[in-house]
């Protein structure tokens, strides 16, 4: 190797070392919009509703500051009461469902307009329906990235528990819209995203009928198995190269905490073992971070009264909170702002 080559490659290493420590210095500008839906009627337990105040009152809007990022709250959606809601069939509070995500829709498509990646703080996964809706109603078609360890994706006539918070997906799949009734309060929704824009992670308790959508629509998943066999860095990967291949869309992340395992973020309404570890959490969030298109995120099923402990409720808040700040470009090797100068003696 001649000097003038060798100095040629230093420079190259040069100048990716600038590049990349450039990068760590100027984070890309980013501002969180943040709704809170502190809505529970898409299951039957009490105080999922106070999933937003929770993860408020543990510092979410500090922390997301503390990363340079801008944050604009939009504060608490309310609902009305359904004074006559029965349940049609074993479909339960259909009627509450259906007008509190029309709401959701509308505030979250009115975030996207103002520029920001959308929060939605929830409050039961039943909230996809109208934070999906309305983020496709401002930005077109989506990517989904939906992280779980159920596929939510039962329709009004598979459920068996009635529980809308186990079938948002087919309320909003084209590929599924001769499978979902016509039901009260819903007339606002047309089906927004294709099955193959959609990828699941962490799966591990899905029901027979479910199993059959995903593989009569070739739904690309990654269970708990995949994640094993495969680690959480490929699974990444492969989501990311599967997505892109469909052409670059913004990116929803809709991220229920039951899809992290019980033992770190117990407090939720439908915890099942075996799920993604603290690290194998956050890291998905940190990739999809990098990609530039995250573009709305849903972080749902925090319920505080499902604590056995006041430490279940802290770890399982707190989980959640990281799994936010990774989606804002929080990176474990740490952070400082900008505008940072070491202090001169
Ligand atoms: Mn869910």
């Amino acid at each position: 190797m001649t000097m003038r080559s060798a100095r040629t490659l230093r420079q190259v290493q040069v100048a990716v070392t600038v590049q990349r420590s450039l990068h760590h210095q100027h984070p890309p500008a980013r501002s969180a919009g943040i709704v809170g839906a502190p809505f529970s009627k898409g299951q039957s337990r009490g105080g999922v509703e106070d999933g937003p105040e929770r993860i408020r009152a543990a510092g979410l809007q500090r922390r997301l500051q503390q990363l340079g990022c801008a944050v604009k709250d939009y504060g608490n959606l309310t609902f009305e009461d359904m004074s006559r809601d029965e349940p049609m069939g074993l479909l339960k509070s259909v009627r509450a469902v259906g007008a509190a995500n029309q709401k959701l829709s509308q505030a979250v498509r009115a975030a996207k307009e103002d520029g920001h990646t959308a929060v939605v703080l929830g409050g039961d996964h039943s909230l996809a329906i109208g934070s999906i809706h309305g983020h496709s109603a401002a930005v077109g078609e989506l990517s989904v990235v939906w992280v779980d360890a159920h596929a939510d994706i039962n329709t009004p006539l598979t459920t068996y528990t009635g529980n809308i918070h186990g079938q948002p997906v087919s309320y909003l799949l084209h590929e599924l819209r001769s499978k979902v009734p016509v039901l009260p309060n819903f007339s606002w929704l047309k089906p927004c995203v294709s099955a193959a824009d959609v990828v699941f992670i962490g799966l591990r308790d899905v029901d027979p009928a479910e199993h059959y959508i995903l593989k009569m629509l070739g739904v690309k998943t990654f269970s708990m198995s995949e994640v094993d066999q495969l680690g959480v860095a490929r699974v990444m990967e492969e989501t990311c190269d599967y997505l892109s291949a469909r052409g670059k869309k913004p990116i929803h992340l809709s991220y229920d905490i039951d899809a992290i395992d019980p033992s770190v973020a117990p407090a939720t309404g439908t915890p099942v073992v075996g799920g993604l570890t603290y690290r194998e959490g956050v890291y998905i969030t940190e990739h999809l971070c990098q990609t530039g298109l995250l573009s709305a995120v849903d972080l749902v099923e925090v319920n505080p009264l499902r604590g056995q402990t006041e430490e279940d409720v802290r770890s399982t808040v707190s989980t959640a909170i990281d799994l936010l700040l990774g989606c804002f470009g929080r990176v474990r090797e740490g952070n400082h702002l900008p505008d940072y100068r070491l202090p001169e003696p």
